[in-house]
Parts: structure tokens; C-alpha cells; sequence
């Protein structure tokens, strides 16, 4: 078996092409929301590169959320990511990452628009139902952290 980011095709289209880590959070995989987030990800032109389903440890989560440790809501945000399966998967197409981001929504479910995913699907600040990296730098990092 290849993985797709490995074969000799190139099905991205035209443009730069840049990368992002996408997590269904476990909100959004209790709710069977994975093939909705993903046909919204699709029609946005993005391609799934790399896709698995992760039941997110306390360890790959301290990492991947080592920005807010000390925070006060680090802990129930550790709580929360580590409550069942996600969806990780790496996204790619132009300006993937602030594309991303702009269908996501705000962090804030509750004050997200609506048409974004999490201002469609999301409760709170805690349970917002996806993640997507907010750089090239932490893309690149989280891509290695979930994907090798
Ligand atoms: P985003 O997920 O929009 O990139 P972030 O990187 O600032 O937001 O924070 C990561 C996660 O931490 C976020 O999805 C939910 C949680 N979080 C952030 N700010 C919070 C706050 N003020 N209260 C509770 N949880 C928060
Ligand atoms: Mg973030």
C-alpha cells in the first residue's frame, strides 16, 4: 500500500500548495459529523492527503497543545481532546491554512458565523469540533507529531 502524499500523481491543481493538519474532534465524531466535515473540506478544493482515525493520548495531546500548557484551561482541554477517536488528517490546496481556518470559524462556537463549521456544529470554546494548524511553521509540526 502507498500513502496518496507518496504517489507519482499530482492531484492538487494549480496554485502553491500548502499543507494543514485537520482534526475531528471527538464532539464531532460522537455526532457523526466526519463525512460532513469532510465533503466540506472537498468542495473547498482541498485534497485529502493523509487521513486516520486517533484515540488521542494525554502525551499526544500535551504536544500538540504545548502552546497553552499553564493556561487555565489547559486541563479540560486535555480532558476534552482525549474523550474518544478523532479524525487527523493533513489537507492540502493554495492558502490551505487560512482557508481552512476561515470555514472553521472563530474559536468560540458561540460566536462563530454561521456557514463555518464550527458556528454550525460547535457548543462552546471547548467543544468546537475541529482544529486546523494556523501556520506553515505548526502544520509542519503537527503533520510530524501525528503522521511520523
Ligand atoms: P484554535 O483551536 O481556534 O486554533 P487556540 O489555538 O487558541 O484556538 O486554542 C486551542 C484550543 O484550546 C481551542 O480549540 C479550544 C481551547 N481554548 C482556547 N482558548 C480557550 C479559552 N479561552 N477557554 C477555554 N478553552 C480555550
Ligand atoms: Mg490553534
Amino acid at each position: 500500500m502507498i500513502n496518496c502524499r507518496d504517489c507519482i500523481h499530482d492531484c492538487s491543481g494549480a496554485g502553491k500548495n500548502e499543507k494543514s493538519l485537520i482534526i475531528i474532534k471527538p464532539d464531532a465524531v460522537r455526532k457523526k459529523l466526519i463525512g460532513e466535515i469532510i465533503s466540506r473540506f472537498e468542495h473547498e478544493g482541498f485534497l485529502i492527503e493523509n487521513m486516520k482515525m486517533v484515540e488521542i493520548n494525554k502525551e499526544l495531546a500535551s504536544k500538540h497543545y504545548g502552546e497553552h500548557k499553564g493556561k487555565d484551561f489547559f486541563n479540560k482541554l486535555i480532558n476534552y481532546i482525549t474523550s474518544g477517536c478523532s479524525v487527523a488528517m493533513v489537507v492540502s490546496r493554495e492558502n490551505a491554512i487560512k482557508r481552512a481556518r476561515e470555514m472553521m470559524g472563530t474559536t468560540d462556537s458561540r460566536k462563530a458565523k454561521k456557514g463555518t463549521i464550527r458556528g454550525d456544529f460547535g457548543e462552546d470554546v471547548t467543544i468546537n469540533v475541529v482544529h486546523g494548524s494556523d501556520s506553515e511553521e505548526s502544520a509542519k509540526k503537527e503533520i510530524k507529531l501525528f503522521f511520523g
